[in-house]
């Protein structure tokens, strides 16, 4: 029952597909058919590195598949702007609509009053993003740049590694001590945590450090909690005992670093005292941290995002990816530094098959941040205006930064606002017109993962629902509507898949589900050094950085500890990370069983700020600054542990329908980008917090 043609569903059979969240675990998965429905959804059992299993999330998918609150078919916007009344339209009807429109703003202000805004709703290669930068290249639109996850990330760790590449994650478990930094791994990347208690049985430990006590802490052997926004303080005072002490491997940086000495000379007074202050941890707890980094081996550091969400988050990733340099850690199978391995995907997929440079006849088209969505749709100085936005994979009113500016944005009665989505989200509530998107088990693609190096094909099990479409359709469809007929906008999806993949073994990936990228068994990237940088050395100096504005050292940069300042009119720093383990960002949120099981949105507060206040456990607060303000109930824990005082949070996820103020955490968040790499400042947020 495995040889079907990948573009047909069955009647009857199993399935392989795989996940398309994004999340980096991309899991294999099996989907039994009767009759045309899906019955049956597991996680694949052959599957090097889900092994069989999905998470809380995706157990349920099929509820989602055949909620009842699936759009099926094209809305036209009835009421006032973000009343959510619609009426059922023919696709014929819709796409007239909205290709009329694209015309009219074309001829009026040009194509760059035109704004798609897509995220990682799905991670597939092809209804993630390739007809759409056709289309949006034809009509000559506005270009989306920038993201809300994991470019600065990737480029603070590049302006040392001089590539993104590093370690495959799966290495973990050859290793003798793990640092999981600013990342919550039993939460957001649980496939992983296998992986992890298996080193942990041959005797390695695992260090946890993060500014929250978060499950994954909760199951670490060491846990230190900084201040948010301190560590590269720490990261300097580790490097600083690690040549005080003469802990490196003197030969590895010889041979595979520049500027060991003045990077010495940097942290020559980074002491733990001193870093131990700024971070407001133990002199003690850094010390013991550096001693074990520079001695135990082999040595792993693990993280994904967290620490990016901040102005100095390049900063973290380009100090942090310095230490695995002085012991020599990527010398060993378990050591090193592992982070996205997106970009080895690049081994077996181009993508840049779908830029077709001559649909907009090589014009440069004007780039607008994606992060900026709220200022864009509000600058009336901006030439052209924004007059129609395109929403796919993503739902900017929960996720975006500021989402209050972004939702004046979406009032304005001048704009044309189109969405594809699966439900009706908060964003899709201000649409003009709503497509109906299906999904993954509806649609083919292939799957790149950034949390292991396996490419997983999706197979169609079901037809879509209703009058549902994958994206590439959408696409062609409204490149005909429009008008348009290169035929590089009609390319159909098997095509588009096989034209992006090389030197695979296709048949193998669509028979198995997935197939490991054409790597070598034993990836140790940097072993024998071999950095993509100018003299093939890492960067513990990179000369190029004064001229993009940041120190050619890793630096800290003194003042971000002020960020509490008891004070100030806004005093605590609201963090708002992941803390769900049956929401997915704002999916899942919205469908009954996962959001009664997560409860209600809330803020935690360290008992020492919640008792200055007068606030007990559970009694409703205010939690504000100038952008907004929510209602939410205040959890306060009983050891203290959880937070520390100075700082709250109030988690990422929860959709406007199952808040109080129909708000999420973004309507409190800084949108600043961060000071490099175009991600955004979400965390470097100040609050005040007060009883209702
Ligand atoms: N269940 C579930 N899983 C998910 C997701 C989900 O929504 N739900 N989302 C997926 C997505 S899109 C992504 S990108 C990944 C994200 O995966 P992660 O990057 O691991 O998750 P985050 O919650 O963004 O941040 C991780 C941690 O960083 C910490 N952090 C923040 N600031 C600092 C700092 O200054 N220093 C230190 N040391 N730590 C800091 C936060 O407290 C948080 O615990 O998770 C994916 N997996
Ligand atoms: N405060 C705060 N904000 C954050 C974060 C945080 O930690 N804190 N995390 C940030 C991070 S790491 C990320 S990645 C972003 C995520 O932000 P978004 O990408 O906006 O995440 P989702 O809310 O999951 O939105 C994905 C949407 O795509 C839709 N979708 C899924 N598949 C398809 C498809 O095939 N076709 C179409 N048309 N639609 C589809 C889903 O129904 C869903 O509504 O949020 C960021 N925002
Ligand atoms: S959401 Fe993540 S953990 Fe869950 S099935 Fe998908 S890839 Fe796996
Ligand atoms: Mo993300």
């Amino acid at each position: 029952n495995r040889n079907m043609t990948s573009v047909q569903s069955i009647d009857s059979g199993v399935v392989r597909g795989t996940c398309h969240h994004d999340c980096p675990d991309t899991c294999g998965w099996e989907v039994t058919v009767e009759g045309g429905v899906a019955v049956k959804m597991r996680g694949n059992p052959n599957h090097p590195y889900s092994l069989g299993e999905l998470c809380p999330k995706v157990n349920r998918y099929l509820d989602r598949v055949y909620s009842p609150e699936r759009i099926l078919y094209p809305l036209i916007r009835t009421g006032s702007k973000g009343s959510g009344e619609f009426r059922q339209a023919t696709w014929d009807e819709a796409l007239k609509l909205v290709a009329t429109k694209v015309h009219e703003v074309s001829a009026e202000f040009g194509g760059e009053a035109v704004l798609p805004w897509g995220s990682a709703g799905t991670q597939g290669l092809i209804q993630m993003n390739s007809l759409d930068r056709r289309f949006f290249a034809k009509v000559g639109a506005s270009r989306q740049v920038d993201s809300m996850c994991g470019a600065t990330a990737m480029v603070g760790s590049t302006l040392t590694l001089g590539s993104p590449l590093a370690n495959d994650p799966m290495d973990i478990e050859h290793s003798k001590l793990m640092l999981l930094w600013s990342t919550n791994t039993r939460l957001v990347n649980r496939h992983l945590w296998p992986f992890i208690e298996k080193a942990r049985a041959n005797g390695a430990k695992v260090v946890v450090i993060d500014p929250l006590k978060t499950m994954t802490a909760e199951a670490a052997d060491v846990f230190i909690q900084p201040l948010p926004g301190t560590d590269v303080a720490m990261m300097l005072a580790m490097m600083h005992i690690l040549i005080r002490d003469d802990l490196l491997d003197h030969d590895y940086i010889e041979k595979h670093t520049d500027g060991f000495a003045e990077l010495k000379a940097q942290v020559a007074d980074w002491t733990a005292e001193r870093a131990a202050q700024v971070c407001g941890i133990s002199a003690e707890e850094i010390e013991s941290l550096a001693r074990e980094y520079g001695t135990v081996k082999p040595v792993f550091i693990r993280t994904l995002i967290g620490a990016e969400h901040r102005e100095h988050g390049a900063m973290f990733f380009r100090t942090l990816t310095c230490l695995p340099m002085l012991v020599g850690a990527w010398k060993h199978k378990g050591g090193g530094f592992s982070r996205s391995v997106g970009s080895y995907a690049e081994t077996n997929v181009d993508d840049s098959v779908f830029d077709v440079p001559s649909l907009s006849d090589g014009k440069e088209r004007r780039p607008l941040s994606m992060n900026h969505l709220g200022r864009v749709l509000n600058d009336a100085t901006l030439a052209p205006p924004v007059k129609m936005l395109f929403v796919y994979n993503g739902n900017p009113l929960v996720t975006a930064p500021n989402t209050e500016l972004i939702r004046q944005g979406l009032e304005r009665e001048d704009l044309f606002t189109v969405v594809s989505e699966q439900f009706m989200t908060d964003t899709a509530q201000y649409a003009d017109v709503v497509f109906p998107a299906c999904t993954q088990i509806e649609q083919i693609d292939v799957v790149p993962s950034w949390g292991h190096l396996y490419l997983g094909w999706n197979h169609k099990a079901i037809e879509p629902l209703g009058e549902s479409v994958a994206n590439t359709e959408l696409w062609r469809r409204l490149s005909r509507a429009c008008g348009f007929t290169e035929p590089e906008l009609f390319e159909d999806d098997e095509s588009l898949i096989l034209s992006a993949l090389h030197d695979l073994d296709i048949e193998k990936l669509r028979n198995d589900g997935f197939v490991r990228l054409s790597l070598p068994e034993n990836l140790q990237p940097y072993a024998e050094g071999g950095y993509s940088t100018a003299s093939g050395k890492a960067m513990l100096i990179n000369h190029g950085l004064p001229a993009v504005g940041l120190p050619a050292l890793p630096t800290y940069a003194v003042g971000t500890e002020m960020a509490i300042d008891e004070n100030s009119q806004y005093p605590l720093n609201l963090m708002s990370p992941k803390t769900h383990v049956r929401f997915l960002n704002s999916s899942y949120s919205h469908l009954g069983h996962h959001a009664e099981a997560e409860g209600e949105m809330f803020c935690e507060i360290h008992p020492h700020d919640a008792e200055k206040r007068g606030i007990s456990h559970g009694e409703r607060v205010r939690v504000f600054n100038d952008r907004g303000s929510l209602d939410v109930i205040a959890r306060i824990s009983a050891d203290g542990g959880r937070v520390r005082s100075g700082v709250v949070v109030v988690p990422f996820g929860w959709v406007g329908s199952r808040t109080k103020d129909t708000k999420s955490v973004n309507a409190l968040t800084n949108d600043q980008l961060a000071n490099y790499g175009g991600g955004v400042a979400y965390y470097d947020t100040q609050v005040q917090v007060e009883k209702i």
